[in-house]
């Protein structure tokens, strides 16, 4: 999120010097004031936008993993039948308190991770449970609510 254009700022397209200003304006007299305003500033934006695509910082629609580092805590949010996170990163050795925070009502839900066969037991919301799990070996970790197999996850463990 976030992913704003660098500093930028409110400048002007740098390619407006003086003298073309001038020739600019002097043009704006002869002609709907509004509508050369519009075009002008339709050209600022489009500058801006094809500078900001080269920066290769255009990526708002991923959603980052959360990484985690030995005793952290990471929270999983279940609301709407579904996990609020996708993707989680740790390293070799860490271990992990994994909190499930169970906001759907009356349906059940639990946080199973498969390869360590380790889970909390299946309960109605809205609760919070927690889960403590060390990643002795490098892998890719599947977390999922067994009763709805369509909540799942994916811990990264380098
Ligand atoms: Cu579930």
């Amino acid at each position: 999120m976030g992913g704003h254009c660098g500093p930028r700022g409110p400048s002007h397209p740098s390619s407006l010097d003086g003298t073309a200003r001038r020739k600019e304006l002097s043009a704006l007299m002869n002609r709907p004031v509004s509508l050369a305003r519009s075009v002008a500033l339709v050209l600022a934006l489009t500058i801006l936008m094809a500078a900001c695509g080269s920066d290769g910082g255009g990526s708002d629609e991923t959603v980052e993993p959360i990484t985690v580092t030995d005793g952290d805590t990471v929270t999983i949010v279940s609301k709407g039948v579904a996990f609020d996170v996708a993707e989680i990163e740790a390293g070799v050795g860490d271990s992990i308190t994994f909190v499930h925070d169970h906001q759907d009502g009356n349906l059940p839900h639990n946080i199973r991770i498969n390869e360590l066969d380790v889970q909390t037991d299946v309960v109605t919301g809205p609760t919070t449970q927690t889960l403590d799990v060390t990643f002795d070996e490098a892998g890719s970790y599947t977390f999922v609510c067994i009763v709805h197999p369509q909540m799942t996850g994916t811990i990264f463990v380098e």
